[in-house]
C-alpha cells in the first residue's frame, strides 16, 4: 500500500482511509500519499498508455480517445479544490442512533490542485444532443452491495454542472500523475458536488436525457427525513446528494486533548461558501469569530481563533455560515439520517483545561 502512515484505516478491501486531523490542518494543499481513499471495489491497476476513453450517447459523435489525445485536443486546466465524501463525519451521527456505512470520523476530505481538461470542452467537442440533460460518468471498478449484488461504479452529474468550467477530467494531483487509488489515469473532479460524483477510473461519459440507473446513483448517496430506515425507504423519492452543506470541523486540539488555562489556539477547516467560522467554549451562548485562509473558490477555509480558555472541563463547539446566510445544525439529531450522509451539526471537541503553575 502506497500510503502514509498518516491515514487511519477503515477496511483494507476495498481500500477506505482518511486523513488523521492534524495532518489535514497543517497543509491547505493535502499531500498525495494523506489524501483519503474512497472506494467501493478493488483498486483497478491500469496501463496509461493502452488507457482509453470512451465518449457517447446523445452526442454528434461518438469518440475514443487517449490521454495524449485529450492533452492534444484541449487546453490544461489546473483547479484547487476539495473533495469530501457526504459520508464525512457519519461516526457522529451514529451516536444518536445505528446508521450504515463507514464510520468516518471529519477526515474524509482533502485539498488538491488538479490538472487536466475541462469537462464543459469535451462535450461540445463531440455535440451535445437537444435532449441531453445529464452527463453518465462511468468507471472502471466492479464493485458489491452491502448485500453482496455486483454493479459497475457509475455515476451522474446534471448536465449545466457538467458544462461549468471547475468540472474537470484529471490526471494530475498537485503536479503528479495520479496514484493508482485516486483513479490513475483518468478522474472526474466535480468541485462543489460530493465525492462520489467524482469518479476514478473513466471508462465512459455519455450524455443522456436521464441519471444514471446504476446502484450509487439510484440506490444509494440519497438523504431521507429522519422516520425513514434502510427498511422502509423507496429510494425513488429520496433527496440525490449533489450539493454539500455548509461544515466546520476543530482539528486542533483534538477531541480528550489537555490544554493550560489562558489563550489557547483553536484551528480547523470549514467548507461550502463560508464568509464566517466561530468558536464557543460556553455550549453557544457566545462566539468568537475566527481568522479565514481562502484560496479560491472551490477550496476549504481554514480557519483559526485564539480564545481563553479557564480551568476545567470545556466543551469547544464551532460552526460556519455562509454567504446566504445559513448555517449549521446545533445538534447531530437535527439531520439524522440512516445513511449518515451530510453531517454537519456544530462540531464538537472536549478538552480539560488544566491551571497553570
Ligand atoms: N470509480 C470510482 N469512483 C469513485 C469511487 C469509487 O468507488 N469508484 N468512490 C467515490 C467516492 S464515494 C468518493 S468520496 C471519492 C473519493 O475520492 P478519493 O479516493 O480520491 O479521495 O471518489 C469517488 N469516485
Ligand atoms: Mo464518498
Amino acid at each position: 500500500m502506497a500510503k502514509s502512515d498518516r491515514l487511519i484505516v477503515h477496511s483494507v478491501r476495498p481500500l477506505n482511509a482518511e486523513t488523521r486531523l492534524d495532518v489535514l490542518r497543517d497543509s491547505f494543499v493535502t499531500q498525495n500519499t494523506e489524501f483519503y481513499v474512497r472506494g467501493h471495489g478493488a483498486i483497478p491497476r491500469l496501463d496509461g498508455a493502452q488507457y482509453r476513453l470512451v465518449v457517447g450517447g446523445m452526442a454528434d459523435r461518438s469518440l475514443s480517445l487517449s490521454i495524449a489525445d485529450l492533452r492534444a485536443l484541449f487546453p490544461e486546466q489546473t483547479v484547487l479544490a476539495t473533495i469530501q465524501c457526504a459520508g464525512n463525519r457519519r461516526g457522529e451521527m451514529s451516536r444518536i442512533r445505528p446508521v450504515s456505512g463507514i464510520a468516518w470520523s471529519a477526515g474524509a476530505i482533502g485539498c488538491a490542485e488538479w490538472t487536466g481538461i475541462r469537462l464543459a470542452d469535451l462535450l461540445r467537442h463531440c455535440g451535445i444532443g437537444q435532449a441531453a440533460a445529464y452527463v453518465i460518468l462511468r468507471g472502471l471498478d466492479d464493485c458489491d452491495t452491502e448485500t453482496g449484488e455486483r454493479y459497475r461504479y457509475e455515476v451522474s452529474i446534471p448536465l449545466a454542472k457538467a458544462l461549468a468550467g471547475e468540472v474537470l477530467l484529471a490526471w494530475g494531483m498537485n503536479g503528479k500523475a495520479l496514484l493508482p487509488e485516486h483513479g490513475f489515469p483518468l478522474r472526474a473532479v466535480v468541485p462543489g458536488f460530493a465525492g462520489v460524483r467524482s469518479v476514478k477510473w473513466l471508462e465512459s461519459i455519455r450524455l443522456s436525457d436521464q441519471p444514471s440507473d446504476a446502484y450509487p446513483q439510484a440506490r444509494d448517496y440519497k438523504v431521507f427525513p429522519p422516520p425513514v430506515t434502510k427498511e422502509t425507504a423507496n429510494w425513488s423519492r429520496g433527496r440525490t446528494i449533489d450539493e454539500m452543506p455548509v461544515n466546520a470541523v476543530i482539528c486542533d486540539p483534538r477531541d480528550g486533548a489537555e490544554v493550560a488555562a489562558g489563550p489557547a489556539l483553536i484551528r480547523g477547516y470549514a467548507t461550502g461558501q463560508v464568509v464566517r467560522a466561530e468558536l464557543s467554549a460556553d455550549r453557544g451562548a457566545s462566539w468568537t469569530q475566527a481568522v479565514l485562509e481562502q484560496r479560491g473558490v472551490w477550496a476549504w477555509t481554514f480557519w483559526a481563533v485564539t480564545i481563553n480558555l479557564a480551568p476545567g472541563a470545556r466543551e469547544l463547539a464551532v460552526r460556519a455560515w455562509d454567504a446566504a446566510g445559513q448555517t449549521q445544525p446545533a445538534e447531530i439529531g437535527d439531520n439524522w439520517n440512516f445513511r449518515g450522509y451530510l453531517c454537519n451539526a456544530w462540531h464538537l471537541v472536549r478538552v480539560t483545561v488544566t491551571s497553570r503553575r
